[in-house]
C-alpha cells in the first residue's frame, strides 16, 4: 500500500502509532506538508462518516482529534521560519456555539510562522468578544472559524455585532472551517472565505500588501 493511503486508512481506523510512523516515514521521504496534511484531512473525514453511520461513538471523535494534533506536531517544526513579510496583525476565534477547534490551530500556527501577530479568542466566541478584540487590537483582519452547521447563524451574528459597534469598515473579514463556502461568504457578508491554510495566509498578506501600497 502506498504511504497516503496508508495514512489515510491509519487515521480512519484511530491508529495512532502506525498515523505517526506512516507521517515521519512520509517526511523522511520528502514528502510535503500540504500532502501529509490532506491525507490527514480525508482520514478524519471518515472518522465523521463513521460516526454518521454510528460506527463510531463522542469518545472516537475525541480520539481522532487527539490523534490528529499530535500527528501535525511531527510536521510542525518544519513549517517555522517563513521569508520576512512585513507584519500585519489578525484576529482568530471558533465563532459562538462551535468548539472544533484543530484547523483554527493549523491556521493560527501558519500564519504566526509566516510573520503574523496573532490574536487567539480561542472556541465558543460570542460576537461581543470579537468586537471588543477588533476594538482593542485594530487587527487587519479577522478570521472566523466555524465547523458545526450552526456555525453559519454565529458567522451572520458576529458580523451583524462588528457593524452595528461600527467596526465593519475599518477590517477585513475571512471565514473559513467545514461550514464555509462562496455562497456563506456572500450570505454573511464577509470579505473572503478560505477552504484551506494557503489561501488564509495569501488573503491576509494580500490585506496588508493592500493596505501598504494605498499609505
Ligand atoms: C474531531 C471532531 C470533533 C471533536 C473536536 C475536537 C477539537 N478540539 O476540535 C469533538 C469530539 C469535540 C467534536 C464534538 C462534536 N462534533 Co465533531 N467532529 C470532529 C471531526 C471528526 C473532525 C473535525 C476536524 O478537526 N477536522 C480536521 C480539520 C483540520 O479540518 P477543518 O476544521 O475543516 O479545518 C481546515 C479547513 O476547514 C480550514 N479552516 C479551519 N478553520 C478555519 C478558519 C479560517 C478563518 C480559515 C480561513 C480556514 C479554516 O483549514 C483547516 C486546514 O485545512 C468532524 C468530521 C469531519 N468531517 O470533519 C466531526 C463533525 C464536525 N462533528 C460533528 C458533530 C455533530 C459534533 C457534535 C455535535 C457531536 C455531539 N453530538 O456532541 C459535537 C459538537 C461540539 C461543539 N459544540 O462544537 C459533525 C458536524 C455536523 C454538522 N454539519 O454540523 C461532524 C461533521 C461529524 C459528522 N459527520 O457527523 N467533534
Amino acid at each position: 500500500m502506498d504511504l497516503n493511503r496508508q495514512l489515510i486508512e491509519a487515521m480512519a481506523d484511530l491508529n495512532e502509532d502506525l498515523v505517526i510512523a506512516t507521517v515521519r516515514q512520509m517526511a523522511a521521504e520528502g514528502h510535503s506538508f500540504e500532502e501529509i496534511q490532506q491525507c490527514l484531512n480525508t482520514g478524519i473525514s471518515a472518522v465523521g462518516t463513521r460516526f454518521e453511520r454510528g460506527d463510531y461513538f463522542i469518545a472516537d471523535l475525541i480520539v481522532s482529534g487527539m490523534i490528529y494534533r499530535s500527528a501535525l506536531n511531527e510536521r510542525e517544526p518544519l513549517r517555522s521560519g517563513g521569508a520576512p513579510r512585513p507584519l500585519g496583525k489578525v484576529v482568530i476565534g471558533v465563532v459562538a456555539g462551535d468548539i472544533h477547534d484543530i484547523g483554527k490551530d493549523i491556521i493560527v500556527s501558519l500564519l504566526r510562522a509566516e510573520r503574523f501577530d496573532v490574536v487567539d479568542l480561542g472556541i465558543d466566541v460570542k460576537p461581543e468578544r470579537f468586537v471588543h478584540a477588533v476594538r482593542n487590537y485594530h487587527p487587519d483582519v479577522v478570521l472566523l472559524s466555524g465547523v458545526l452547521t450552526t456555525a453559519q447563524e454565529a458567522m451572520v451574528q458576529t458580523i451583524q455585532a462588528l457593524t452595528d459597534a461600527g467596526l465593519r469598515d475599518q477590517v477585513k473579514v475571512l471565514i473559513g472551517g467545514l461550514c464555509t463556502s462562496e455562497y456563506l461568504m456572500h450570505h454573511v457578508g464577509a470579505d473572503g472565505w478560505a477552504y484551506d491554510s494557503n489561501r488564509t495566509v495569501r488573503f491576509c498578506k494580500e490585506v496588508v500588501d493592500a493596505k501598504e501600497a494605498a499609505k
